[in-house]
């Protein structure tokens, strides 16, 4: 394509017939693109060695320490993809909110959100409130090359869910009581978290992500209509913000089978799905013209080689007949995952379906 026709200024154009892309977009692939959520992190010993000595947010602010971290999963398993090394909360910290990352715990907000004076926490993002995000982003795009960088956020719900608890929840009640006792301040707080989010993915795709990913982690913990009412119009709002870049847009969360349908209609093209729904009845639920990613259990990984690949086996089986797949696992790396399954995973995906 020809200056004029790239779809915006800064897309590393290198990483376009990548296997992961051309799955996103549901064209034919020479195997089955495999990455894995929070594939950087605990489980590598290299990440604990560099990690040392330095607070989790902290890390997420030194650009060389998040192009060190991003790169190390594609080096040692081989994947399709770099994820962004970041938090879902860095945005939240970059426009001043006072919260920090606890080890063993999560993220923990010191004011928490719950009435309308404390929505004044929450103001714009500028790119320059996170502009090592840029300068991160950059340098990673120059090591990946051709191999496609995804960005990523959390959702408004996922974000809301923290801030109004004011640290990682089991069952959210006071976010619900706020969603059900107060729909108009719970509607401004998704909203204005809405605005933050599309600030935050744009940053990263002008800077060279090439995909993006939305992580509503928690939304499962709601019914369909209430995810309907109180949280689709945010999300949609996200992602209607970063379609005109055209990068693929994924969209996850845990728990969500009784909800794929309506994340789907907030506009994804890949949709995330948990281990908990067969990727073949989630093609039913969701629809056509999306691909899927998804869904090995990941603590199929403790099990015994010949397990992991019985299982990797049934996955591939449900996912034969969809328009694009994504190889994922359901959720997140476990901290404890022996590294090696990982990299064994990757290589037998690639051999199984090489076509
Ligand atoms: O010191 C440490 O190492 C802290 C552990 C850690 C790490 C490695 C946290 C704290 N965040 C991260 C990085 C991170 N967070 C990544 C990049 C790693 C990769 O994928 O390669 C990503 C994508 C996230 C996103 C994130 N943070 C989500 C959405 C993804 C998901 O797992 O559903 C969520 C919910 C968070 C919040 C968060 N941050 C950290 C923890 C332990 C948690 C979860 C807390 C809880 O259970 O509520």
């Amino acid at each position: 394509a020809g200056a004029g026709e790239t779809p915006f200024q800064g897309q590393p154009s290198q990483t376009y017939d990548s296997a992961f892309l051309k799955a996103c977009r549901r064209e034919p692939v020479p195997h089955t693109p495999v990455w894995f959520m929070r594939q950087a992190g605990r489980s590598l010993p290299e990440y604990r060695k560099v990690r040392e000595g330095t607070q989790m947010l902290e890390s997420c602010m030194r650009p060389d320490l998040v192009t060190e971290i991003t790169l190390q999963p594609v080096r040692r398993h081989n994947v399709d993809a770099a994820i962004f090394f970041s938090d879902i909360v860095v945005p939240l910290k970059a426009i001043g909110v006072d919260l920090d990352i606890k080890p063993g715990v999560g993220p923990v907000v010191a004011q928490p959100i719950r009435r309308r004076e404390d929505l004044a926490q929450l103001r714009d993002l500028t790119p320059e409130d996170v502009s090592y995000v840029t300068e991160a982003i950059g340098m990673l795009t120059g090591e990946l090359g051709a191999t496609p960088l995804i960005g990523f956020a959390g959702a408004p719900f996922t974000l809301a869910s923290y801030l109004v608890e004011g640290g990682p929840s089991k069952n959210h009640e006071h976010t619900k009581a706020l969603m059900y006792g107060d729909p108009q301040l719970w509607a401004d707080l998704l909203d204005r978290l809405a605005d933050i989010t599309s600030a935050f993915l744009k940053v990263q795709i002008e800077a060279g992500a090439s995909a993006i990913q939305l992580f509503d982690s928690w939304v499962g913990a709601l019914a369909p209509a209430d995810y309907r009412r109180s949280v689709m119009p945010a999300s949609a709002k996200v992602l209607e913000s970063v379609a005109p870049y055209g990068v693929p847009r994924i969209h996850f969360g845990v728990g969500t089978g009784e909800l794929l349908g309506l994340m789907g209609e907030a506009g994804a093209d890949v949709m995330g799905v948990d281990y908990r729904v067969a990727l073949d009845e989630a093609a039913r639920r969701v629809g056509p013209g999306k691909a899927l990613q998804g869904n090995l259990d990941p603590a199929v990984l403790f099990s015994t080689e010949e397990a992991v690949r019985a299982k990797t086996d049934e996955v591939l089986a449900a996912a034969s007949g969809l328009e694009g797949h994504v190889f994922n696992l359901g959720h997140g790396v476990l901290p404890t995952t022996p590294p090696d399954a990982l990299t064994r995973l990757v290589e037998y995906v690639h051999t199984r379906t090489a076509r």
